[in-house]
């Protein structure tokens, strides 16, 4: 049997929870993020709700041109303690269907539900659920769920009806769902790239899957035999959950290349802002941390500095941050994608949820024993073999 993989997405979420905690705001375009000043404020756009994507204002893009496409939107300042406050509780809830949970963003998390013992009957039943609970804890917001058997295919699914969606792509459908989708939906084909592809004829994922992936990689190199993987629907990335990951990171890709310093430097504060909030929420701290730069050309660059003492502090990781990336020369170049991430983490640091460990150690006697040992000490427990031989403190069971 294959894989049963969740990905779940928020929709519009910064200005969904404006929303949320204004409904004044209900049925106006909203757009979160720099100050437009009217129309001659630098940064950029955070997101904006689906009123306003209807004026073309999307993520990443400048806020000057949000404020030229639609000036008589609200414009509201990030509140990141609050979404992540949100978050947090979208999170502890998904965790309550399996340990197997992978946040990748802010409001988005991958679920391996393969496994779980929360999989009781068809699993959209269960996605239904997940939607309808997560509109239960936080009061109203929505979310869009795709269902897949790896994380491809549920990205792409989750996607497909936002907002408020569902899809389901079972595993003897995968080539009629994917094959008529447009190759943007590829990962990694944006804007720049899409172009390319229609140029050889290729407008589809279909197109793409039945090209010979020798051809592919002879244009794009060895993402091109990727592009072809996926368009086969083939994807065997594990969901990794956050105690198992070797490092946590963020990234952007800006919905235009961008020349505007600020605004880069408003998205790294963000995404240093983003991972030191999940080191801390997993109790991880981390020595080395990386800053990762894709420019026009698609050329990418990893720039790396480890610190002597571990961190999971926001002034710490972005300073270097900052440091790493005003040292590196971009040639002029538009950046078309920033990221940032933390690793090399000391593991003693870490404040595991007992369940986690529990999971971390499934299969590993011993471990679990020392781990109810330490929550409830010594005679809390006994190995089977040696059982009514120790000498028994307190009262003894039947
Ligand atoms: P997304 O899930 O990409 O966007 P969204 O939830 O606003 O809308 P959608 O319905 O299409 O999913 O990102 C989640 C939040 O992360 C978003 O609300 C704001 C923040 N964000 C930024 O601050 N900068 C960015 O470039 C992106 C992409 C997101
Ligand atoms: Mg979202």
């Amino acid at each position: 049997m294959g894989r049963i993989i969740f990905h779940i997405d928020m929709d519009a979420f910064f200005a969904a929870i404006e929303e949320l905690d204004n409904p004044n705001l209900r049925g106006k375009p909203v757009v979160v993020g720099a100050d437009p000043k009217g129309g001659k404020g630098r940064g950029v756009v955070s997101t904006a709700n689906y009123e306003a994507r209807k004026y073309g204002i999307r993520s990443a893009m400048p806020i000057s041109e949000a404020y030229r496409r639609c000036p008589h939107a609200v414009f509201l300042p990030v509140r990141g303690e609050r979404y992540h406050e949100v978050s947090r509780q979208i999170m502890a809830l998904l965790k309550q269907y399996t340990p197997l949970l992978e946040p990748v963003s802010i409001d988005e998390a991958y679920l391996d539900m393969t496994h779980s013992p929360r999989l009781f009957g068809p699993p959209e039943q269960v996605a239904r659920e997940i939607k309808k609970r997560i509109r239960e804890v936080t009061g109203g917001l929505t979310a869009s769920v795709g269902v897949a058997p790896n994380k491809f295919l549920a990205k792409v699914a989750s996607d497909l009806q936002k907002p408020d969606g569902l899809v389901v792509v079972p595993e003897d459908r995968i080539e009629e769902f994917l094959w008529p989708l447009p190759v943007g939906r590829l990962w990694g084909v944006g804007e720049r790239t899409e172009p390319i592809l229609e140029s050889l004829g290729l407008r589809t994922i279909g197109d793409v899957a039945r090209t010979s992936p020798e051809e592919l990689v002879r244009r794009f190199g060895s993402w091109g035999y990727q592009l072809w993987e996926l368009a086969h629907g083939r994807d065997n990335r594990p969901v990794v959950p956050t105690w198992k990951a070797k490092s946590i990171s963020q990234e952007t890709t800006f919905e235009r290349d961008i020349d505007d310093e600020e605004a880069m430097v408003q998205t790294l504060l963000y995404l240093a802002d983003g991972v030191t909030r999940q080191l801390r929420d997993e109790g991880l701290r981390g020595r080395t941390i990386t800053v990762k730069i894709r420019l026009e050309d698609f050329s990418t660059f990893t720039r790396s500095q480890s610190l002597e003492v571990p961190t999971d502090r926001f002034a710490d990781v972005s300073r270097v941050v900052l440091d790493l990336f005003r040292r590196f020369d971009r040639r002029g170049q538009r950046v078309r994608l920033l990221g940032v991430g933390v690793s090399n983490f000391e593991r003693e640091h870490r404040q595991l949820t007992f369940l986690d460990q529990l999971e971390e150690s499934r299969d590993r006697v011993d471990e679990i024993i020392d781990l109810v040992r330490r929550k409830f000490g010594e005679s809390s427990i006994q190995r089977g073999i040696t059982a009514g031989r120790g000498k028994r403190k307190g009262k003894a069971p039947g």
